[in-house]
């Protein structure tokens, strides 16, 4: 006979603390085994993210990808851990990008034991594409509360286009997180502002205002008055002043959901390193393990057994899936039964709905593309752009977009009749005005991608560089953002060098996955956009020119269809068998076809190759390319208003580039074309030049 001892009742308070306890234990442990990543933030941000998560989010684990799911964004995600551990706990699934469920889960305890080691499911920062549930990549920080307004945004449209009375079909909310060094970052200031204005009250920032960045307390450099500014920008502002105050935490969530009219913004002190005795609240406990004894006083202070490592304690698991799991479960039950009486009703729009889950396009969207007939005079890029623009618009109803300011510029208005304007009062307007902020608008763009809408956004060639990180972000992600630039090169003269782009094509050109394109005429734009919206996993940029570019005679020169190969033989001399091929992007196309009909005159066998996009082109199968630029005709021209940078590999090592080595200058377009070069009699010169060197 013994006496049994009566353990202590499991209350849902105890189960609470318990699973905030896991997220911070499991957090801990993996960046200690690691020797690397960041435990302060998961061990003061566990309360918050379990609160979201359990209490609040409508999101079933067993799906990821239900359309109607509340949105959750780490923008701080050095804090990955808090991610891997939540997604870990639900017991959230895996789903690949053909939306196929896999039958495993999308982040193991093994995964999180092997917390950033190669093809661990547990990387460094969160990774959408790599992880299932993580609904967007952050790391560079202010990325991820920038991409959220894009989501707002896309939510707020897909609801004015799809819900119906009774049919609330999209009534998700946005759910981002967010640190000092988020809200120190210009991109979530430009953000902000914008989501003020268009009074996003499907939005929820939590910032996690624990006055810890790198280098020490934030008042080495960061002393303003957040609450003011959020409130300047319109938003509602909450403050909870104890990050382990669930119940608080709970009721400013609930503010929010009760909110209209305006983004909420959440101000929670938290204290970084939360429970470690020597590295709480300081700026050590950010980036770097606590170290073996930390570790096991820390555990001491939870309550922990002290030597137990990537403990999930009995209960835990259960209490997820009792949370989230049930709520999730129950939620997309209910829309999916909404969803079938919706698709009885009103089968069209259900069909639009599918077919833009999976990134299909409606039947017949490209059959309304101008042809351009030839013309010595020509249009501009941008013009072509916009009936290109306008057409698309029309055809795929979930495609929509805008400019950061520059809209009668960049040609990228949709004027069409009902078109309309996305403002507050407006969520069905398909025109974005992003005002003069490039940076948050390409993260807006990837937000929008994110939600599945179809979206671009445009700006000068020039101030692509305001937008890059988001453009690589969008490449890494492997989203179809789209990325309309105009004046591509010196065509606005006057303008000057601060207006001239030169190194932007090389460096577009480098970031793996991105498509760039510089359509040579009016009906390469067409086969550009012809392309460009069929890609569903990769980004692309068009670089457009602002002047008219004479559109070729397609009887006399190969179809512009040949813009799908990335290049292509679009004049050769009678009978084939080239000596000197010349090689021309954008506006240059015409400038190296008149240079090869001096050159025939002459006598001389030239080629013309238009090279729209050498990522495309080196995409092609081996055989092809060597069919457009024969290894055996070394005597190369390539001529691009851009730097030269990275024209070797097509020109080899006999040939010339004609391009840019310098920053352009203020004056006529003619006269920079005199001064730099880019004269038809130059480009021929360079040829003859190098076929007498033979
Ligand atoms: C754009 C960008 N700049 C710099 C970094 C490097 N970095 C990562 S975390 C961090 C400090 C962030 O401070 P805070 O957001 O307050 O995070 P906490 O330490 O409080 O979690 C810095 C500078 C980055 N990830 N992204
Ligand atoms: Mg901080």
């Amino acid at each position: 006979m013994s006496v049994t001892t009566v353990a202590e009742p499991m209350t849902a308070t105890k189960l609470d603390q318990l699973s905030i306890d896991t997220i911070r234990t499991l957090s801990i442990d993996a960046v200690q085994q690691a020797k690397s990543g960041h435990p302060g933030t998961p061990m003061a941000l566990a309360p918050l993210v379990y609160t979201i998560w359990n209490r609040v989010m409508r999101f079933d684990p067993e799906d990821p990808i239900w359309p109607n799911r509340d949105r959750f964004v780490l923008s701080n995600g050095h804090a990955s851990m808090l991610l891997w551990s939540v997604l870990h706990l639900t017991g959230t699934q895996a789903v690949n990008a053909d939306y196929e469920r896999l039958g495993h889960p999308s982040v193991s305890l093994e995964d999180i034991r092997r917390f950033r080691q190669l093809g661990s499911k547990a990387p460094g920062h969160p990774e959408y594409h790599w992880v299932s549930g993580v609904e967007t990549t952050t790391g560079p920080l202010g990325q991820g509360v920038a991409t959220s307004v894009g989501m707002a945004i896309a939510r707020k449209w897909l609801a004015d286009r799809y819900n119906r009375p009774g049919f609330p079909i999209f009534d998700y909310n946005i759910y981002a997180v967010c640190g000092d060094g988020c809200l120190m970052e210009g991109v979530a200031s430009e953000a902000a502002s914008l989501a003020g204005h268009l009074g996003l009250d499907n939005l929820c920032w939590v910032y996690d205002n624990n006055h810890i960045t790198i280098e020490g307390q934030t008042s080495l450099a960061f002393t303003e008055d957040v609450a003011g500014r959020f409130l300047a920008y319109g938003w509602n502002v909450l403050r909870v002043g104890d990050a382990n105050d669930l119940d608080r935490i709970e009721h400013a969530l609930s503010v929010f959901c009760t909110t209209k009219g305006r983004p909420t913004f959440i101000i929670l002190d938290s204290h970084i390193g939360y429970g470690s005795p020597h590295k709480q609240d300081t700026a050590a406990a950010h980036g770097e393990p606590l170290g073996d004894e930390e570790v096991r006083l820390t555990k001491r202070s939870y309550g922990w057994p002290e030597g137990a490592q990537f403990l999930v304690p009995d209960g835990v698991r259960e209490h997820f899936a009792a949370g989230v799991g049930a709520r999730g479960a129950a939620a997309r039950r209910g829309w999916t039964t909404l969803f079938a009486s919706y698709r009885a009703a009103y089968p069209e729009l259900a069909g639009e709905i599918d077919r833009m889950q999976r990134r299909d396009l409606p039947a017949g969207w490209d059959r309304n593309l101008p042809v351009f007939p030839a013309d010595a005079k020509g249009i501009a890029g941008r013009d072509a752009s916009s009936k290109v623009l306008n057409v698309l618009a029309q055809s795929i109803p979930w495609f929509l977009g805008g400019s950061a300011d520059l809209g009668p510029s960049n040609k990228t208005t949709l004027t069409y009749e009902g078109a309309g304007s996305f403002q507050a009062g407006s969520p069905g307007g398909k025109n974005l005005h992003f005002g003069i902020r490039e940076h948050s608008m390409a993260a807006i763009v990837n937000g929008l991608s994110l939600s599945k809408v179809r979206a671009f956004g445009a700006t000068f060639f020039i101030f692509s560089d305001y937008a890059r990180p988001a453009i690589r972000l969008s490449a890494l992600m492997e989203l179809p953002s789209i990325f309309v630039f105009t004046h591509d090169a010196m065509g606005d003269g006057e303008d000057g060098p601060t207006h001239q782009p030169v190194e932007q094509l090389a460096s577009l050109r480098a970031i793996p996955g991105l498509v760039t394109l510089r359509p040579g005429d009016a009906n390469e734009v067409v086969e550009a956009y012809r392309y460009v919206m069929q890609l569903r996993h990769q980004p692309a940029v068009l670089v457009l020119s602002r002047q008219p570019l004479p559109t070729l005679d397609r009887r006399a020169y190969a179809p512009a269809a040949g813009v799908a190969r990335g290049a292509y033989v679009l004049a050769d001399p009678p009978g084939g068998n080239p000596e000197v091929i010349l090689i021309a992007s954008g506006s240059e196309l015409s400038l190296a076809v008149e240079a090869h009909e001096k050159l025939l005159a002459e006598g001389i066998r030239s080629r013309v190759v238009s090279m729209p996009s050498w990522d495309i082109f080196d995409h092609q199968p081996p055989e092809y390319r060597d069919s457009v630029l024969p290894p055996t005709v070394g005597a190369r021209v390539a001529v691009e208003q851009a730097s030269t940078f990275g024209w070797e590999r097509y020109v080899g090592g006999s040939g010339r580039v004609i391009g840019m080595r310098t920053f352009g200058a203020s004056a006529p377009l003619k006269a920079l074309q005199e001064k730099f070069g880019f004269e038809p009699d130059r480009v021929a010169a360079a040829a003859k030049e190098l076929l007498a060197k033979r």
